[in-house]
């Protein structure tokens, strides 16, 4: 028996762009109540309007900026308030997807620039540890409630100019398998969900608004999408609770490993 989402309250992180709005419109298509945040509140307005537009129970937005922990602990103040407070059962999380990250710059580490290094870290790293500390109290226990990270094919490969990128990623990997080790015994499932290039606004965040950079990462070939994984996220959530989807590495078929993308040339 796969576990109903419907009238459940999932919150996502960085659900302002990529994966995370695509997760909110999927986990909305189940009926589920979203909890959504990121720093850019015109466009979580967009999603928050296309979730319930796919059968959301519930949309709800607030500011977050996992970078800062009084950004952090205001927004999960925010939505334990309006969980507990809601008029119907269940009054509790069941599905935390720690999406929000990205990389900044593709330096090598010779020409690093530290504002862009700390952001990576703080972003990807840091925010992941911070939402989920402060969001677990609101996750019941043994009833298949289930922590969502996103890490990436950077955390298994490095390239270079990904220094910093590649660490977060791989500090992803590791916190994810940290907190699978502390929350067995409470039936709170943790998983991580690692994508290879999968077309958002990453390129062109990383490239700093170069859109002609951006587009040239996924020239020739086909890239996946932020529905892709976001399909995926609910596939896990969906298992039955005596299941837990440890990690799961996803790629497009176009890209074998970092260094080996098959480009068509015509
Ligand atoms: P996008 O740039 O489209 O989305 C990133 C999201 O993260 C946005 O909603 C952004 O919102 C949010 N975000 C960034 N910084 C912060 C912050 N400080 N506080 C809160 N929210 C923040 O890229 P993707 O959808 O691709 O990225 C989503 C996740 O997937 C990231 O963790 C990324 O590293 C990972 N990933 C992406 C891959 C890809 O090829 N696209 C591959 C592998 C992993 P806002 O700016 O409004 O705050
Ligand atoms: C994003 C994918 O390969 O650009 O995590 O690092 S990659």
């Amino acid at each position: 028996m796969s576990l109903l989402l419907a009238g459940r309250w999932v919150m996502i992180t960085g659900a302002s762009s990529g994966i995370g709005a695509a997760a909110a419109v999927a986990f909305g298509a189940k009926g589920a109540r979203l909890l959504l945040g990121a720093r850019r509140l015109d466009r979580l307005e967009q999603v928050a309007n296309r979730a319930r537009i796919t059968g959301a129970a519930e949309v709800q937005f607030h500011f977050l900026d996992v970078r800062n922990p009084e950004s952090v602990t205001e927004f999960v103040q925010w939505a334990g308030s309006i969980i507990r407070s809601a008029a119907s059962e269940p009054r509790n999380l069941h599905v935390l997807v720690n999406n929000a990250g990205g990389a900044h710059g593709l330096d090598p580490v010779a020409d690093g620039k530290d504002e862009d290094w700390e952001t990576m870290l703080q972003t990807n790293v840091l925010g992941v540890l911070r939402v989920t500390r402060a969001a677990l109290p609101l996750m019941p226990q043994h009833a298949g409630a289930t922590i969502i990270n996103i890490g990436s094919v950077a955390g298994h490969e490095a390239y270079e100019g990904g220094s910093a990128y590649c660490a977060a990623k791989a500090g992803v990997r590791k916190l994810t398998e940290v907190l699978r080790l502390e929350l067995c015994g409470t039936g709170i499932r943790v998983c991580i969900i690692e994508p290879g290039f999968t077309r958002t606004e990453f390129a062109l965040v990383r490239f700093k608004g170069d859109a002609e950079r951006a587009n040239k990462v996924y020239e020739g070939m086909t890239p996946l999408t932020a529905e892709d994984i976001a399909e995926a996220l609910v596939w896990a959530a969906e298992r039955p609770p005596h299941v837990n989807i440890d990690q799961m590495l996803i790629k497009p078929t176009d890209q074998a490993a970092m260094h080996k993308i098959y480009r068509r040339t015509t």
